[in-house]
């Protein structure tokens, strides 16, 4: 039996669609630089130990063989194993199956489904090259972590190739309930690809529970749900809330450079209460009803103009697909509406970028934020939350956070909200806004009690642990 200290000698294999690294072309030069996900972050000194090895796709397409070697060259340096794949797997893989068909899925939009047999095909070839990647460099003692949505079937192609490997899953989006989840053609492949793990990692106990009810509506007599266990292999399927790395955040909003550009912000907006929102382009997070809540505030209360601004923080992406080209102009239409109606010389009431900033700028704006308001229609968990709570050290701070969000389980101090019902939203907004500096600073240390000890770090033991648990239950019914 391992014990937890040869737990942690053991190598492990992190497979995920992106390698946790930005390759840039600049000129003739490539430009290697590590990103800042919560993922990359909460595993990065992880995988260099030991011997231990990410392997995914780079983000970029080599432009001929020689570029090809020298990227792999380069990456092995890192421990990173990358896994190229063409226009053709990008835009049918990547953008068509999984971001067309299991993200809309997965976050209650069936209506913006595509479900296109060209996308399935894509989706089975590019797992099936993840697997023959692995094979390549596997050895039978290492343990396998496969991470999300994109990556479905390769537990079970693993599992195919190695009866007794040691493979866990962690879906970072949610799971849908079974009546959702039931209409895709390839329901049933999915899950069985799942089932490939010896784990299988949620966010939150609902998404467990649609998983199983999934898994019993789908194979029925094969599945013991209560056992759980799928031809008398026992899976563990179990609930690990993902953490921020505390001390990053809350270290970097004391660098000076961070309190600086902080104090100039709050000068910009002087007198002002500063509502903050970082997130990706995206409907899952509530975006338009955020305005809509924003605007119905200014407008129940018109004492707030001038002394109120909502600063959006939008980071680019996938805005070439339609639903989000579309999603875009309606944010643009808000914006502009919002601003001409509530704006007077010299004050807007929305402040919106959409760009990135670099991880300095971000926490500054955390530092600087009155309020952190989260409208997540659904998601798997929301880090940016978590983040926020980090980066203060006391009052004013007030997390506004949607029911709907993952993180709102753990954060039950922070006001909570229905995005959908946009008056009562703007309601909680206002008592944000007057909320006694002292209560601020109670909910404020309550949560930070909660994300401090629950970090990314206690994430990835915890559910390396529950692995570990697994495989030797298994080998001691194997013995029996
Ligand atoms: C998926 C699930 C789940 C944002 N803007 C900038 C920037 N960010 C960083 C934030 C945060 C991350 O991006 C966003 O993470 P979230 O968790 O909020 O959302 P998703 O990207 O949708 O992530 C989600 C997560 O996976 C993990 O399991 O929580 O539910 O959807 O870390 O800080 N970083 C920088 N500049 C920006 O402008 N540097």
């Amino acid at each position: 039996m391992l014990h937890s200290k040869d737990r942690s000698t053991v190598k492990t294999l992190i497979i995920s669609n992106r390698l946790p690294i930005k390759i840039e072309r600049k000129k003739s030069k490539l430009k290697f630089t590590a990103s800042e996900g919560g993922l990359a972050t909460g595993l990065g000194s992880f995988y260099k130990e030991n011997g231990s090895y990410w392997l995914g796709w780079p983000g970029i397409i080599p432009k001929n063989k020689e570029e090809e070697a020298y990227i792999r060259e380069e990456l092995k340096k890192l421990n990173l194993i990358p896994v190229f794949l063409t226009e053709k797997q990008i835009r049918d893989y990547y953008e068509g199956f999984s971001n067309a068909v299991l993200w809309p899925l997965c976050h209650y939009r069936p209506s913006y489904v595509e479900l296109k047999e060209s996308y399935w095909n894509a989706y089975q070839e590019v797992n099936q090259l993840f697997a023959e990647a692995t094979a390549e460099i596997v050895d039978p003692s290492m343990r396998i972590w496969v991470h999300d949505y994109q990556l479905m079937l390769l537990p079970m192609m693993l599992r195919e190739m190695n009866e007794s490997a040691s493979i866990g899953y962690f879906h970072h989006i949610p799971f849908p309930p079974v009546e959702l989840f039931q209409m895709l053609p390839w329901r049933e492949e999915l899950l069985r690809g799942l089932l490939g793990a010896d784990l299988v990692g949620f966010h939150t106990f609902e998404n467990v529970d649609n998983f199983l009810d999934s898994c019993s509506g789908i194979f029925q007599n094969e599945i013991d749900r209560d056992n759980f266990r799928l031809s008398g292999r026992r899976i563990s399927v179990d609930v690990f809330p993902m953490g921020i790395d505390y001390e990053k955040y809350s270290q970097q909003a004391l660098s000076p450079e961070t309190i600086t550009y902080s104090q100039r912000l709050k000068n910009l907006f002087k007198d002002q209460k500063l509502i903050l929102s970082v997130d990706r382009l995206d409907y899952s997070k509530g975006i338009i009803q955020r305005l809509n809540a924003f605007e119905l505030l200014l407008n129940m209360h018109p004492e707030l103009i001038g002394k109120v601004v909502l600063f959006m923080l939008i980071v680019p992406s996938r805005d070439q697909v339609n639903q989000y080209k579309k999603l875009r102009n309606e944010i643009d239409r808000m914006v502009g509406n919002i601003n001409s109606v509530y704006g007077k010389p010299g004050w807007q009431p929305v402040a919106y970028f959409y760009h990135a900033v670099p991880f300095e700028i971000l926490s500054a704006h955390y530092l600087a934020a009155d309020i952190c308001l989260i409208t997540s229609l659904y998601d798997g968990m929301n880090l940016v939350s978590k983040e926020y709570i980090a980066s203060k050290q006391d009052a004013p701070a007030v997390l506004v956070i949607s029911e709907f969000a993952g993180a709102s389980k753990e954060l039950s101090d922070a006001l909570q909200i229905n995005p959908y019902a946009v008056r009562r939203t703007s309601e909680t907004l206002y008592e944000a806004i007057e909320m006694p500096l002292e209560e601020q600073a109670e909910r404020l240390s309550a949560s930070q009690e909660i994300i401090s000890k629950f970090t990314v770090h206690h994430w990835v033991n915890l559910f390396m642990e529950r692995l570990s648990e697994v495989k030797e239950q298994q080998q001691q019914e194997l013995a029996r």
